[in-house]
């Protein structure tokens, strides 16, 4: 344990008036504090009720008061609280007097950073705290007490665990040189078991991913060809003209966002310029845009056209819809910039698709239903295997058809409504360490690498898990993580 030099206090309930109000102090001088504020300390872990003094003897309030000795406390150091009456004026003299008898002022965060230093809990668990006391849904809290209360870390030492124990196996080897030029993965039950922690990490970072999405929304990319109508749908899900929409092809330069809510949960919708091959430069840095987009996504809207029933004697829409025929699949293909005939491997919608990590989901929209005459629809669903015909939903973002289907299988691909269960909140952090343990474990598991680049792999893979429960850690990321909590935390 390393104990603090000082002494930290501070007002540890919210601002404003309540009933009841706490002031907080950890440290060696916790003792004295307590004993010159309320006479001598009542047992340990029990409230009793006393009067808070001042110097002078004055009685500044009446309340409770705890005594929790160190380490069996939050912070793993002496504890004082004193419960008096909510009130801004009254816990500000309470904290001044306790200041005067020899506390600092806690600065953010300070006692749960004291709890981490102390091992109290780890840095997972640390950063729960703050997403507990920051949810905004009741799925978020649920998801963030899991944290708090070591399901996470829990979930990461296990991967971790199979890991060292994996290590431990091939650093053998390594002593041993007269193995040299076997496959080691091969010869062992290694591979076995490195698939088996692949597996492990895999299911945690779907739970990190899912509960990332509880914290922070889902971002969603509407991605196409020119004119499918990415614009018309974006703005028909936002209810709002956010992006401009014309017949000509190109009308979208730059990525537009827009959040909606979809069954309570943020959904970031992103409209982009159209994949197409281009000299125009403003557009060439548009679709640019639009790959940095979907890399980004959690969810690709891959939106085409329906292809069109040539009907020359209907025009239900006026001579914009006639116009829409032309950017469809119909009997126009001359257009070439629909995207919804070409799955050629020159089709640079085709090619973005390609590129994109094949973690990020997709879903393929076909618009503009009303032209061509078919009924709204889901066909598949969002666990169709590459290779299988994709997730595909037909819609109207002139006449509104399907867009209910779409919402739903936004809320699908968020999760919301089915049980928050066994998903953790994670933050960016987590996800960029486990990406990054997942990555090592990708190229350990690649064949016949030798046994000391193995090694290797296993100890980098190794490593980026420890960060997420904190055993890496520098001053940098600490004062990051408790630099964003409220005081008295
Ligand atoms: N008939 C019909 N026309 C549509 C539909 N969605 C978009 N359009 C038209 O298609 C053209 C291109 O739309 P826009 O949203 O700008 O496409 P984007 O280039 O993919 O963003 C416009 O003339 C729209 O009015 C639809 O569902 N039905
Ligand atoms: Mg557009």
């Amino acid at each position: 344990m390393r104990a603090s030099a000082d002494t930290i206090a501070a007002i540890a309930t919210g601002g404003g008036r309540g009933g009841v109000g706490i002031v907080r102090v950890s440290g060696p001088q916790a003792r004295t504090i307590g004993e010159g504020v309320i006479g001598t300390l009542p047992a340990a872990r029990v409230a009793a009720a006393r009067a808070f003094r001042d110097h002078d003897g004055a009685t500044l309030d009446l309340g409770l008061a705890l005594w929790f000795p160190g380490p069996h406390s939050f912070t793993g150091e002496d504890i004082l609280e004193l419960h008096g009456h909510g009130g801004p004026v009254v816990l500000r003299l309470l904290l001044e007097r306790c200041l005067a008898l020899g506390a600092r002022l806690a600065q953010p965060g300070e006692f749960s950073r004291r709890a981490f230093l102390n091992e109290r809990i780890d840095l997972a668990q640390a950063e729960a705290i703050i997403d507990l006391i920051d949810a905004a849904s009741s799925e978020a809290a649920r998801s963030a007490v899991r944290s708090l209360r070591g399901e996470f870390s829990a979930a990461i030492d296990a991967v971790a665990n199979g890991l060292l124990d994996l290590r431990v196996l091939v650093e053998a080897t390594l002593d041993f040189p007269e193995e040299d030029g076997v496959d080691f993965l091969a010869e062992s039950d290694a591979r076995a078991r490195l698939q088996r922690v692949r597996d492990a990490l895999a299911a945690v970072f779907r739970a990190a991913r899912q509960g990332s999405v509880l914290r922070d929304g889902l971002t969603v990319v509407l991605a196409g060809a020119p004119n499918v109508g990415k614009s018309s749908l974006m703005n028909r899900l936002a209810g709002e003209e956010v992006a401009i929409v014309t017949e000509h092809a190109g009308t979208t330069r730059d990525a537009i966002r827009q959040t909606i809510l979809v069954g309570g949960m943020p959904v970031h919708l992103v409209d982009t310029a159209g994949l197409r091959e281009s000299d125009d430069p403003v557009e060439k840095i548009g679709i640019e845009r639009t790959r940095a987009a979907m890399v980004q996504a959690d969810l690709v809207l891959r939106v085409r056209a329906a292809p069109a029933v040539p009907q020359p004697a209907r025009l239900p829409g006026g001579t914009n819809a006639q116009r829409g025929d032309g950017d469809s699949a119909g009997g126009q293909r001359t257009h070439g910039d629909d995207g919804s005939d070409r799955a050629g491997s020159d089709d640079p919608v085709e090619a973005a698709l390609a590129a994109l990590p094949p973690a990020i989901p997709r879903l393929e929209l076909i618009n503009k239903i009303d032209l061509s005459g078919e009924a709204p629809g889901v066909t598949g669903s969002e666990r169709a295997a590459p290779g299988e015909a994709p997730w595909t939903i037909r819609v109207s973002a002139r006449t509104g058809d399907g867009l209910d289907l779409l919402r739903d299988a936004l809320r699908r691909v968020g999760h919301q409504g089915e049980s928050s269960e066994g998903v953790f909140l994670a933050r960016t952090r987590h996800l960029d360490a486990l990406t990054r343990a997942q990555a090592h474990l990708d190229r350990a598991a690649s064949a016949r690498l030798p046994a000391d680049l193995l090694a290797e792999e296993l100890r980098l893979a190794h490593e980026a898990l420890g960060e997420i429960v904190g055993r890496v850690s520098s001053d940098e990321l600490l004062g990051e993580i408790f630099g964003r909590f409220c005081i008295g935390k």
